[in-house]
Protein backbone atom coordinates (compact mmCIF):
# COMPACT_ATOMS: atom_id res chain seq x y z
CA UNK A 1 0.00 0.00 0.00
CA UNK A 2 1.21 3.90 -0.60
CA UNK A 3 2.31 5.46 2.00
CA UNK A 4 1.19 8.80 2.37
CA UNK A 5 3.52 11.72 3.38
CA UNK A 6 2.41 15.48 3.29
CA UNK A 7 4.23 18.51 4.16
CA UNK A 8 4.67 22.40 3.82
CA UNK A 9 7.76 24.49 4.39
CA UNK A 10 7.25 28.24 4.73
CA UNK A 11 9.27 30.36 3.27
CA UNK A 12 10.36 33.19 6.06
CA UNK A 13 13.56 32.37 5.74
CA UNK A 14 17.23 30.36 4.35
CA UNK A 15 16.43 26.80 5.14
CA UNK A 16 18.88 25.33 7.59
CA UNK A 17 20.61 22.44 8.37
CA UNK A 18 17.45 21.30 10.40
CA UNK A 19 15.59 21.33 7.79
CA UNK A 20 17.67 19.56 5.58
CA UNK A 21 18.49 16.42 8.42
CA UNK A 22 14.67 16.90 9.64
CA UNK A 23 12.46 17.07 7.05
CA UNK A 24 14.05 17.24 3.54
CA UNK A 25 16.48 14.52 3.68
CA UNK A 26 13.64 12.38 5.15
CA UNK A 27 11.13 13.58 2.24
CA UNK A 28 13.82 12.58 0.00
CA UNK A 29 14.83 8.94 1.69
CA UNK A 30 11.30 7.90 1.40
CA UNK A 31 10.90 4.98 0.05
CA UNK A 32 9.09 4.27 -3.67
CA UNK A 33 6.52 3.34 -2.20
CA UNK A 34 5.72 6.37 -0.81
CA UNK A 35 3.32 9.24 -2.39
CA UNK A 36 4.53 12.01 -1.14
CA UNK A 37 3.12 16.05 -1.27
CA UNK A 38 5.55 18.36 -0.68
CA UNK A 39 4.67 22.30 -1.12
CA UNK A 40 6.72 26.03 -0.34
CA UNK A 41 3.83 27.82 1.79
CA UNK A 42 4.29 30.90 0.58
CA UNK A 43 0.33 32.11 1.49
CA UNK A 44 1.51 31.01 5.47
CA UNK A 45 4.40 33.37 5.54
CA UNK A 46 1.84 36.08 4.88
CA UNK A 47 0.39 36.16 8.40
CA UNK A 48 3.26 38.55 9.81
CA UNK A 49 5.13 41.70 8.78
CA UNK A 50 7.04 40.73 5.27
CA UNK A 51 8.71 41.82 2.31
CA UNK A 52 7.55 41.23 -1.05
CA UNK A 53 10.58 40.67 -2.72
CA UNK A 54 12.31 38.43 -0.03
CA UNK A 55 9.22 36.55 -0.10
CA UNK A 56 9.62 35.64 -4.05
CA UNK A 57 13.66 35.56 -3.12
CA UNK A 58 12.69 32.27 -0.89
CA UNK A 59 9.63 30.95 -2.38
CA UNK A 60 11.78 30.61 -5.44
CA UNK A 61 14.80 29.36 -3.27
CA UNK A 62 13.02 26.55 -1.01
CA UNK A 63 11.55 25.36 -4.26
CA UNK A 64 15.20 24.83 -5.80
CA UNK A 65 15.96 23.24 -2.16
CA UNK A 66 13.08 20.87 -2.28
CA UNK A 67 14.34 19.43 -5.63
CA UNK A 68 17.82 19.30 -4.69
CA UNK A 69 17.54 17.83 -2.04
CA UNK A 70 16.63 14.81 -4.14
CA UNK A 71 12.69 15.00 -4.28
CA UNK A 72 11.71 13.36 -6.80
CA UNK A 73 9.05 15.51 -9.07
CA UNK A 74 8.43 12.19 -11.01
CA UNK A 75 7.43 10.11 -7.84
CA UNK A 76 6.54 13.32 -5.74
CA UNK A 77 4.35 16.23 -6.01
CA UNK A 78 6.02 19.29 -5.49
CA UNK A 79 4.46 22.66 -5.84
CA UNK A 80 3.97 26.34 -4.33
CA UNK A 81 0.79 26.78 -2.07
CA UNK A 82 -0.80 29.35 -3.84
CA UNK A 83 -0.39 28.33 -7.34
CA UNK A 84 -3.15 25.94 -5.95
CA UNK A 85 -5.93 27.98 -5.63
CA UNK A 86 -8.09 24.72 -3.83
CA UNK A 87 -5.61 25.85 -0.75
CA UNK A 88 -7.55 28.99 -0.17
CA UNK A 89 -10.84 28.41 -1.18
CA UNK A 90 -11.26 25.22 1.21
CA UNK A 91 -9.25 27.49 3.93
CA UNK A 92 -12.55 29.76 3.67
CA UNK A 93 -14.86 26.77 4.04
CA UNK A 94 -13.23 25.68 7.22
CA UNK A 95 -12.91 29.59 8.58
CA UNK A 96 -16.91 28.68 8.27
CA UNK A 97 -16.62 25.52 9.82
CA UNK A 98 -13.94 26.81 12.88
CA UNK A 99 -14.99 28.74 16.15
CA UNK A 100 -13.53 31.86 17.60
CA UNK A 101 -12.88 30.19 21.00
CA UNK A 102 -10.29 27.50 19.26
CA UNK A 103 -8.83 29.58 16.98
CA UNK A 104 -7.40 32.00 20.12
CA UNK A 105 -6.34 29.30 21.71
CA UNK A 106 -3.77 28.56 19.18
CA UNK A 107 -0.35 28.71 20.50
CA UNK A 108 1.05 31.15 17.76
CA UNK A 109 -1.89 33.44 18.14
CA UNK A 110 -1.16 33.36 21.55
CA UNK A 111 2.51 33.75 21.59
CA UNK A 112 2.41 36.48 18.29
CA UNK A 113 -1.35 38.01 18.05
CA UNK A 114 -3.90 39.60 20.07
CA UNK A 115 -3.09 43.15 19.66
CA UNK A 116 -4.87 45.43 17.20
CA UNK A 117 -2.44 45.72 14.33
CA UNK A 118 -2.00 41.88 14.12
CA UNK A 119 -3.28 40.38 10.87
CA UNK A 120 -6.14 38.81 11.10
CA UNK A 121 -4.72 36.00 8.78
CA UNK A 122 -2.51 35.09 11.90
CA UNK A 123 -6.08 34.27 13.97
CA UNK A 124 -7.06 32.21 11.09
CA UNK A 125 -4.41 30.49 9.08
CA UNK A 126 -4.80 27.31 11.45
CA UNK A 127 -7.94 26.74 9.08
CA UNK A 128 -5.50 27.67 5.93
CA UNK A 129 -3.29 24.73 7.27
CA UNK A 130 -6.27 22.33 8.11
CA UNK A 131 -7.18 22.79 4.54
CA UNK A 132 -3.40 22.20 3.45
CA UNK A 133 -4.06 18.85 5.22
CA UNK A 134 -7.74 17.89 4.17
CA UNK A 135 -7.20 18.63 0.25
CA UNK A 136 -4.97 15.44 0.18
CA UNK A 137 -6.82 12.99 1.72
CA UNK A 138 -3.82 12.86 3.88
CA UNK A 139 -4.58 9.54 6.47
CA UNK A 140 -1.27 10.32 8.95
CA UNK A 141 0.17 13.20 9.17
CA UNK A 142 3.73 12.79 10.90
CA UNK A 143 4.47 15.97 13.22
CA UNK A 144 6.48 17.14 16.15
CA UNK A 145 5.53 17.99 19.31
CA UNK A 146 5.20 21.70 18.03
CA UNK A 147 2.16 21.14 15.44
CA UNK A 148 -0.07 18.97 17.20
CA UNK A 149 -2.17 21.63 17.99
CA UNK A 150 -2.84 21.82 13.81
CA UNK A 151 -3.43 18.64 13.34
CA UNK A 152 -6.20 18.30 16.35
CA UNK A 153 -7.49 21.27 14.69
CA UNK A 154 -7.73 19.50 11.29
CA UNK A 155 -8.96 16.46 12.59
CA UNK A 156 -11.43 18.91 14.95
CA UNK A 157 -13.12 20.45 11.79
CA UNK A 158 -12.96 17.37 9.38
CA UNK A 159 -15.63 15.97 12.02
CA UNK A 160 -17.19 18.61 12.46
CA UNK A 161 -17.73 19.29 9.01
CA UNK A 162 -18.59 15.76 8.20
CA UNK A 163 -21.11 15.82 10.79
CA UNK A 164 -23.08 18.77 10.18
CA UNK A 165 -22.70 18.54 5.83
CA UNK A 166 -22.55 14.57 5.33
CA UNK A 167 -19.30 12.65 4.86
CA UNK A 168 -16.56 15.19 3.54
CA UNK A 169 -13.04 14.43 4.38
CA UNK A 170 -10.66 11.62 5.88
CA UNK A 171 -10.11 12.51 9.00
CA UNK A 172 -6.28 12.39 9.36
CA UNK A 173 -4.92 10.67 12.29
CA UNK A 174 -1.51 12.22 14.47
CA UNK A 175 1.42 10.25 13.75
CA UNK A 176 4.67 10.46 15.51
CA UNK A 177 7.45 10.05 13.16
CA UNK A 178 10.09 7.20 14.41
CA UNK A 179 13.22 9.61 15.20
CA UNK A 180 11.82 12.95 15.58
CA UNK A 181 15.13 14.47 14.75
CA UNK A 182 15.90 18.16 15.91
CA UNK A 183 18.62 19.74 15.48
CA UNK A 184 19.22 22.67 18.01
CA UNK A 185 20.42 25.97 17.67
CA UNK A 186 24.48 26.03 17.67
CA UNK A 187 25.02 29.28 19.47
CA UNK A 188 22.17 28.20 21.97
CA UNK A 189 21.45 24.40 22.03
CA UNK A 190 18.52 24.09 23.83
CA UNK A 191 16.10 26.62 21.21
CA UNK A 192 15.70 24.57 18.09
CA UNK A 193 17.40 25.69 14.64
CA UNK A 194 15.21 28.19 13.41
CA UNK A 195 15.05 29.48 9.85
CA UNK A 196 13.56 32.71 10.89
CA UNK A 197 16.38 33.85 12.95
CA UNK A 198 18.27 36.49 11.97
CA UNK A 199 19.82 36.14 8.89
CA UNK A 200 23.31 36.12 10.11
CA UNK A 201 22.63 34.53 13.60
CA UNK A 202 26.32 32.41 14.38
CA UNK A 203 23.98 29.48 15.56
CA UNK A 204 22.05 28.64 12.27
CA UNK A 205 23.09 26.24 9.52
CA UNK A 206 22.14 27.70 6.66
CA UNK A 207 21.76 24.70 3.41
CA UNK A 208 23.13 26.86 1.52
CA UNK A 209 26.03 28.28 3.38
CA UNK A 210 29.47 27.94 1.93
CA UNK A 211 32.38 25.49 3.40
CA UNK A 212 34.19 28.29 5.19
CA UNK A 213 31.12 29.64 6.78
CA UNK A 214 29.80 26.14 7.83
CA UNK A 215 33.29 25.49 9.61
CA UNK A 216 33.22 28.75 11.68
CA UNK A 217 29.71 28.54 12.57
CA UNK A 218 30.49 24.61 13.82
CA UNK A 219 33.74 25.62 15.48
CA UNK A 220 32.16 28.23 17.23
CA UNK A 221 29.65 26.16 18.47
CA UNK A 222 28.29 26.17 22.51
CA UNK A 223 29.41 22.99 24.36
CA UNK A 224 29.52 22.65 28.29
CA UNK A 225 31.50 23.74 30.90
CA UNK A 226 33.75 20.43 30.96
CA UNK A 227 35.24 18.74 28.58
CA UNK A 228 34.25 14.99 28.18
CA UNK A 229 32.96 14.40 25.15
CA UNK A 230 29.90 11.91 25.90
CA UNK A 231 26.26 11.70 24.70
CA UNK A 232 23.33 13.29 27.27
CA UNK A 233 20.86 15.52 25.60
CA UNK A 234 19.98 16.61 28.92
CA UNK A 235 23.05 17.47 30.68
CA UNK A 236 25.54 18.16 28.42
CA UNK A 237 22.85 19.44 24.90
CA UNK A 238 25.59 21.63 23.39
CA UNK A 239 27.97 18.35 22.77
CA UNK A 240 24.78 16.24 21.99
CA UNK A 241 23.56 17.86 19.42
CA UNK A 242 26.97 18.18 17.54
CA UNK A 243 27.09 14.14 18.37
CA UNK A 244 23.84 13.67 16.14
CA UNK A 245 24.35 15.93 13.80
CA UNK A 246 27.61 14.24 12.89
CA UNK A 247 25.53 10.99 13.51
CA UNK A 248 22.95 12.35 10.73
CA UNK A 249 25.63 13.29 8.46
CA UNK A 250 26.89 10.11 7.81
CA UNK A 251 28.82 9.48 10.76
CA UNK A 252 29.22 5.77 11.40
CA UNK A 253 27.51 4.62 14.90
CA UNK A 254 25.25 6.09 17.29
CA UNK A 255 25.66 9.59 18.81
CA UNK A 256 26.37 7.70 22.20
CA UNK A 257 28.51 4.95 19.75
CA UNK A 258 30.56 8.28 17.87
CA UNK A 259 30.71 9.91 21.34
CA UNK A 260 33.56 7.14 22.58
CA UNK A 261 36.29 7.59 19.60
CA UNK A 262 36.57 12.00 20.57
CA UNK A 263 38.30 12.89 23.62
CA UNK A 264 38.72 16.73 22.74
CA UNK A 265 36.11 18.67 21.10
CA UNK A 266 37.68 20.36 19.06
CA UNK A 267 38.35 17.08 17.23
CA UNK A 268 34.54 16.24 17.28
CA UNK A 269 33.99 19.76 15.89
CA UNK A 270 36.52 19.28 13.03
CA UNK A 271 34.64 16.29 11.94
CA UNK A 272 31.20 17.70 12.80
CA UNK A 273 32.21 20.65 10.08
CA UNK A 274 33.65 17.89 7.66
CA UNK A 275 30.23 15.91 7.76
CA UNK A 276 27.97 19.00 7.29
CA UNK A 277 30.14 20.12 4.50
CA UNK A 278 29.96 16.94 2.71
CA UNK A 279 26.21 16.24 3.22
CA UNK A 280 25.87 19.92 1.79
CA UNK A 281 27.97 19.78 -1.08
CA UNK A 282 25.87 17.48 -3.27
CA UNK A 283 22.97 19.32 -2.45
CA UNK A 284 24.61 22.83 -3.41
CA UNK A 285 26.16 21.19 -6.81
CA UNK A 286 22.47 20.55 -7.70
CA UNK A 287 21.01 23.74 -6.64
CA UNK A 288 23.33 25.46 -8.80
CA UNK A 289 22.52 23.39 -11.45
CA UNK A 290 18.73 23.77 -11.30
CA UNK A 291 19.56 27.36 -11.00
CA UNK A 292 21.23 27.67 -13.72
CA UNK A 293 17.90 26.03 -15.94
CA UNK A 294 15.04 28.32 -14.68
CA UNK A 295 12.75 27.00 -17.32
CA UNK A 296 13.07 23.49 -16.08
CA UNK A 297 11.93 24.61 -12.65
CA UNK A 298 9.24 26.17 -13.67
CA UNK A 299 8.40 23.42 -16.28
CA UNK A 300 8.78 21.21 -12.72
CA UNK A 301 6.59 23.47 -10.42
CA UNK A 302 3.95 23.57 -12.85
CA UNK A 303 3.42 20.36 -13.33
CA UNK A 304 3.44 19.46 -9.58
CA UNK A 305 0.45 22.59 -9.59
CA UNK A 306 -1.03 20.56 -11.82
CA UNK A 307 -1.18 17.13 -10.14
CA UNK A 308 -1.94 18.78 -6.60
CA UNK A 309 -4.74 20.90 -8.37
CA UNK A 310 -6.28 17.16 -9.86
CA UNK A 311 -6.44 15.69 -6.48
CA UNK A 312 -7.60 18.70 -4.19
CA UNK A 313 -10.55 19.78 -6.94
CA UNK A 314 -12.62 16.90 -6.44
CA UNK A 315 -12.43 17.30 -2.43
CA UNK A 316 -12.90 21.07 -2.72
CA UNK A 317 -16.06 20.46 -4.91
CA UNK A 318 -17.17 17.86 -2.93
CA UNK A 319 -17.52 20.23 0.42
CA UNK A 320 -18.78 23.10 -1.41
CA UNK A 321 -21.96 20.66 -2.48
CA UNK A 322 -21.95 19.44 1.15
CA UNK A 323 -21.91 22.69 2.93
CA UNK A 324 -24.69 24.37 -0.05
CA UNK A 325 -23.06 26.06 -2.40
CA UNK A 326 -23.85 26.08 -5.99
CA UNK A 327 -21.93 25.32 -9.41
CA UNK A 328 -21.77 28.06 -11.69
CA UNK A 329 -23.72 26.90 -15.09
CA UNK A 330 -21.25 25.51 -17.93
N1 LIG B 1 15.84 22.42 13.87
C1 LIG B 1 15.14 21.47 13.25
N2 LIG B 1 15.42 20.18 13.46
C2 LIG B 1 14.74 19.21 12.80
N3 LIG B 1 13.73 19.44 11.95
C3 LIG B 1 13.41 20.72 11.71
N4 LIG B 1 12.47 21.27 10.93
C4 LIG B 1 12.56 22.62 11.06
N5 LIG B 1 13.55 22.96 11.91
C5 LIG B 1 14.08 21.79 12.35
C6 LIG B 1 11.54 20.54 10.06
O1 LIG B 1 11.38 21.27 8.85
C7 LIG B 1 10.01 21.29 8.45
C8 LIG B 1 9.53 22.73 8.39
O2 LIG B 1 9.61 23.24 9.71
P1 LIG B 1 9.55 24.77 10.14
O3 LIG B 1 9.61 24.89 11.60
O4 LIG B 1 10.56 25.48 9.34
O5 LIG B 1 8.09 24.99 9.83
P2 LIG B 1 7.35 26.09 9.08
O6 LIG B 1 5.92 25.80 9.26
O7 LIG B 1 7.88 26.21 7.70
O8 LIG B 1 7.85 27.36 9.85
P3 LIG B 1 7.18 28.27 10.90
O9 LIG B 1 6.34 27.49 11.85
O10 LIG B 1 6.56 29.37 10.14
O11 LIG B 1 8.43 28.71 11.70
P4 LIG B 1 9.58 29.66 11.30
O12 LIG B 1 9.03 30.72 10.37
O13 LIG B 1 9.99 30.21 12.63
O14 LIG B 1 10.64 28.85 10.67
C9 LIG B 1 9.26 20.45 9.48
O15 LIG B 1 9.13 19.14 8.98
C10 LIG B 1 10.15 20.49 10.70
O16 LIG B 1 10.00 19.33 11.51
Amino acid sequence: MNHRMLSGITPSGSLTLGNYLGALKRFADAGHDTDGTFFVADLHALTIAHEPARLRRLTRETALLFLASGIDPDRSTAFVQSHVPEHVALAYLLECTAYVGELGRMVQFKEKGGRPRTRASLFTYPCLMAADILLYETDAVPVGGDQDQHVELARDLAVRFNRTYGETFVVPALSRPAIAARVADLADPTSKMDKSALEGASGVVRMLDSPDVVRRKVMRAVTDSDSEVSYDPHTKPGVSNLLEILASCGGVGSPAVLASRYDSYGALKQDVADAVIGALAPVQARYAALEAEPGHVDEVLAAGARRARERAAPVLDRARAAIGLSEPAS
